[in-house]
């Protein structure tokens, strides 16, 4: 394979890596995958050494969101691939492309400690698992696995025995022909005048229209057609959680509908009589359950229509299509019309309402999150790269309606807390000249706090905004609506900023908020990365929570 006598077969697999392009492995080392992750630095490639097997996948998928590109891990087989099987079912569910090079176990052995039945294991996880047991056939395996992992939109982990690995390369002397010369490159697909013809009418006749868009209006680069069709239509625009900043600097814009929904966007929702889904997949959560618009039909533009998904009626009403074709030609096929929904009077509404007017009762020594967010809101740069991770906490930090969507990320498919430090790491290494601001509860930063030692190694310029409740708020608010005692979810609050500063990160404490613009400020000019931990009240409960949950649900006070 190449003018080098005597490879072993790790060697040509990494080379197999590196003739797919691959420029950064997140990577955590033991028997079953040293010597094929050492070579493949030593061919170049940026190798991100994790703490945990979770936290390289978790940043791989980051990676993959924000490169558009193949995210690539490693990890070794038995305990580094039982570590995933809290990640992998949310890069299944966010449609992430990645390539997970995973050891197995010796095949010459009749038993060994790490030894476990790896492929039911990940397979169940919604991920693909392919045993690479014939030398001479892993460097297709491997260009296939890229391109399977493009095609279908998901993770495939590689499972290779390690005394395969250590063997002689024996196959044959060309590499492949890399993925990416094979890709598929097609055009757009325009859609069908026929269904142009009768989703105009169905628009034509709506009165309160709303333009909801997703990840695939996104990708289509559909957000300025979007926006004219709202226009012409006299609707209002938001998108999906993943998709939110798309229309930041519209007028009509409400923001986020799902469960982050703000006030105002709430009210005019629930007043619609038609939403157009733009290259969405319309998940459970978007559109909250069907629960906002009770009153709408629904429109699905896209290229992959669907009527059901994850157990409810979606859509009755079709139009198959490249999402910025399909807009464009809905729009151009509609006539003006006199009647506007939207007004001077909603856009002035919009941009003067609070996400959430709810007052509480904040103890004097702490933080409102709510305040907290729009302090950050006005003082972080707009060129710095932020991602929202999970917990009650997130529905706060979603609501920053200036940030646009290629600077904000969201993935919270699975719902799992613990991997926003993974994420921003994914996030720096896609971005490596930009600040990264992480927003992150005290419990999810907890799960994966050894990840600080990472970034320090790798001197990655990340800001860790800690919303400190002291808790796992998102339990202490449902079990106090249930009348049940809290103390299992309330801890206190533990010293974020020594920590960081135990690991050699910057950290500081905030009970005020007047010090915020000082600090970015300094943080701007400095360099490495740092955690900053907002004490904030428990009492604030967000509307979502509220509703969900409100006091006496249960019968108990
Ligand atoms: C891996 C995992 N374990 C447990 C949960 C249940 N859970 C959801 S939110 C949450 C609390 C998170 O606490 P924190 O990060 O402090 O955010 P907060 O809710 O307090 O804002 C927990 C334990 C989960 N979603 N994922
Ligand atoms: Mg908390």
């Amino acid at each position: 394979m190449t003018t080098e006598a005597k490879q072993h077969v790790y060697e040509v697999l990494a080379q197999a890596f590196t003739q797919e392009d691959v420029k950064t492995c997140f990577t955590l080392m033991g028997d079953a995958n040293m010597n094929w992750a050492s070579t493949l630095a030593k061919q170049g490639c940026r190798m991100i050494y994790v703490r945990h097997e979770h936290c390289a996948v978790a940043a791989a998928m980051a990676y993959a969101r924000k490169t558009g590109d193949v995210g690539v891990a490693t990890v070794t087989c038995g305990p580094g691939v039982t570590q995933l099987i809290t990640a992998l079912p949310a890069a299944v569910r966010a449609h992430l492309p990645l390539v997970v090079f995973a050891g197995e176990a010796p095949l010459r052995m009749g038993w060994y400690n790490q030894g476990i039945q790896q492929a039911p294991m990940i397979m169940a996880t919604g991920a693909d698992y392919r045993p690479l047991h014939l030398p001479e056939r892993m460097p297709i395996e491997i260009r296939d696995a890229f391109l399977y992992a493009r095609r279908e939109r998901r993770p495939i982990v590689l499972g290779v025995p390690f005394d395969l690995q250590e063997r002689e390369w024996q196959g044959p002397e060309k590499f492949p022909t890399p993925s990416k010369e094979l890709l598929p490159k097609n055009s757009p697909m325009p859609p069908h005048p026929d269904d142009v013809k009768r989703a105009a009418a169905l628009v034509a006749a709506a009165e309160r229209p709303v333009v909801f868009a997703g990840l695939g209006a996104v990708e289509a680069k559909a957000g300025p057609a979007c926006r004219a069709l709202a226009a012409k239509i006299g609707g209002i625009l938001c998108t999906t959680l993943p998709a939110r900043g798309l229309f930041h600097e519209d007028l009509y814009n409400i923001g986020i509908a799902g469960s982050f929904t703000p006030e105002v966007g709430l009210e005019l929702l629930a007043e619609s009589d038609l939403v157009i889904v733009v290259g969405g997949s319309m998940a459970y959560h978007a559109g909250g359950g069907g629960q906002l618009w009770r009153k709408a039909k629904m429109l699905h533009i896209d290229v992959d229509t669907r009527a059901v998904r994850q157990g409810q009626e979606v859509a009755k009403h079709h139009l198959r299509g490249d999402a910025r074709l399909s807009v464009e030609a809905l729009t151009a096929a509609l006539p003006g019309r006199s009647n506007m929904w939207r007004s001077e009077a909603m856009a002035a509404r919009i941009r003067d309402s609070k996400p959430d007017s709810a007052k509480f009762d904040v103890e004097p020594n702490l933080l409102d999150p709510r305040d907290v967010v729009e302090s950050l809101e006005k003082h972080l740069p707009a060129e710095w790269e932020l991602v929202n991770s999970s917990g009650h906490c997130s529905w706060f930090f979603a609501q920053m309606p200036s940030r646009p969507q290629e600077k904000f990320l969201s993935i919270r498919e699975f719902g799992a807390i613990g991997n926003g430090s993974s994420f921003a790491m994914g996030v720096a290494a896609a971005r490596p000249n930009s600040k990264v601001v992480l927003f992150d509860g005290d419990g999810s930063l907890m799960m994966h706090i050894q990840e600080l030692e990472t970034m320090k190694r790798h001197g990655m310029q990340i800001l860790i905004v800690v919303m400190n409740d002291g808790a796992y708020g998102s339990e202490v608010h449902k079990l106090r609506s249930e009348g049940l005692p809290d103390d299992g979810s309330v801890f206190g609050r533990p010293d974020f900023a020594a920590i960081a500063r135990g690991f050699g990160l910057g950290g500081r404490t905030f009970t005020s908020l007047s010090d915020v613009p000082k600090a970015v400020e300094e943080f701007a000019k400095g360099s490495g990365s740092a955690v900053w931990d907002f004490h904030v009240s428990d009492k604030v409960v967000s509307p979502t929570i509220r509703k969900a949950h409100p006091p006496g649900k249960h019968g108990k006070k």
